[in-house]
């Protein structure tokens, strides 16, 4: 039975993974390499020294992994291109063992009736573009629209709907403000650019699949943010955080417009700005994806002894809170999606939930099973304001959970786990979780 409301028709239910966290095989076929081989084999760049070399060795096991998604009842799946694999030193012709991986793919997707969702690039930048700048330098985004040509005149006959980028906001911060995640890059407000030259690929690329009639959309990692308190400082700081975090990869892909970020520095972003890049960002999508995993409640700092920042991050105190520390606020999604169809009114496409999910402490017991009721509470308390955010009128088409199996967490290697199926990574065996059972009985019960 049920524990869910119903879910419109059509609606799409699934699940994604990135190229990077799953495949390995990062040697085979002619990969090239890219800046997270680079990173993560680097000394204390991630925990316990853990690289995507084989990670859940999907490149060997995708058959297997496209069963689960079928045993699931999924009839998407959103999976990333890995840019190396097709052109191994960022330009040039197509390596053909790339393309044919993805090709072999999407046939066995279309084989189970699973819609693919690609994203064309999921963090793993090819390391010869890193060398030229990486994102920033704005000859990056130009081979962007390159590399996505390549893919779609392979893959456009049966993928539909694209993603062109990943969470360019956490790619920015982490990246290349803070150095938390490759390139490693420690620039602080000098991140901008890397902003905006991610846009400029999103635009020049969505170029490429609208003039091979294929749809577009980008999936940004969206949080609501709200104000430590109602002091006016407090709100302002908010609304700075808010603009750096949602509205700096919002506005310019739904509005065709920057936000005011004059609060970080006095020319946050126009020199490297170019005349008509806003309308090539700005060019009308399919889709919106949303990451969401917690909001952010906003105090205000003194920039001075903040690195030039107005604004801190403060605790979310009396909430669950995942294996990683994130808290749990489930209402956070429903918050986020009314607010977007509230800022963005018409401007805003149809909603694809792209990423939302949890990490938990995942025991694999004696009797192969995984007793994640965390993850189960996670994802109905998710899917219940969800459904919430289309009764109050938000057009939501679909919910893919992060993620379909344990992988690779970046930074924090194997120790945060968030598949829905457990990966013993010495025998590389997957365990469905209970979490798995739980939602294929949900999907199930709204056909
Ligand atoms: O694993 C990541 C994913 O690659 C991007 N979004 C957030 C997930 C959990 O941190």
């Amino acid at each position: 039975m049920s524990s869910l409301p119903r879910f419109p028709e059509g609606f799409l239910w699934g699940a994604s993974t990135a190229a990077y966290q799953i495949e390995g095989a990062v040697a085979e076929d002619g990969r090239g390499p890219s800046i997270w081989d680079t990173f993560s084999h680097a000394e204390g760049r991630t925990k316990d020294g853990d690289t995507g070399d084989v990670a859940a060795d999907h490149y060997h096991r995708w058959p297997e992994d496209v069963g689960l998604l079928a045993e699931l009842g999924a009839n998407a799946y959103r999976f990333s291109i890995a840019w190396p694999r097709i052109q191994p030193s960022g330009s040039g012709a197509a390596n053909p063992r790339g393309l044919d991986f993805y090709d072999q793919l999407v046939d066995a997707l279309a084989e189970r009736g699973i819609t693919p969702v690609p994203t064309l690039f999921h963090w793993d930048l090819p390391q010869a573009l890193e060398d030229e700048g990486g994102w920033l330098n704005r000859q990056t985004a130009y081979r962007f629209a390159e590399y996505t040509a390549l893919v779609a005149d392979r893959l456009g006959d049966r993928v539909k709907l694209w993603i062109t980028l990943n969470e360019p906001f956490i790619h920015m911060s982490l990246g290349y403000a803070l150095g938390m995640h490759a390139p490693g890059r420690t620039l602080g407000l000098d991140a901008l650019p890397v902003a905006h030259h991610q846009l400029l690929a999103h635009g020049l690329a969505a170029r490429q699949l609208h003039d091979r009639g294929l749809g577009v959309m980008i999936a940004n990692n969206c949080t609501p943010v709200r104000p430590a308190s109602e002091d006016e400082h407090d709100v302002a700081a908010a609304a700075v955080y808010d603009a750096l975090h949602n509205r700096l990869f919002n506005d310019p892909v739904l509005l065709g417009t920057y936000p005011d970020l004059s609060a970080l520095g006095p020319e946050a972003y126009p020199s490297f700005v170019e005349d008509d890049d806003l309308a090539v960002i700005g060019a009308p999508l399919e889709g919106l994806g949303i990451n969401y995993y917690t909001p952010s409640v906003v105090g205000y700092a003194d920039p001075a002894g903040n690195e030039g920042l107005p604004f801190t991050l403060n605790q979310i105190e009396g909430v669950p809170t995942t294996a990683f520390g994130w808290p749990v606020v489930p209402d956070g999604l429903r918050d986020l999606l009314v607010g977007l169809r509230d800022r963005y009114g018409s401007a805003l496409p149809p909603v694809y939930i792209t990423e939302n999910g949890c990490s938990t402490n995942d025991v694999l017991t004696n009797d192969d099973r995984v007793h994640d009721t965390a993850r189960i509470d996670f994802l109905a308390g998710h899917l219940r304001a969800l459904h919430e955010a289309i009764e109050a009128g938000v057009d939501v088409r679909g919910y893919l959970t992060w993620s379909l199996i344990d992988n690779f967490e970046w930074a924090e290697g194997y120790s945060q786990r968030f598949g829905l199926a457990y990966v013993d990574y010495p025998t590389q065996r997957r365990v469905p979780k209970d979490s798995f059972h739980w939602l294929r009985d949900e999907i199930a019960a709204q056909r």
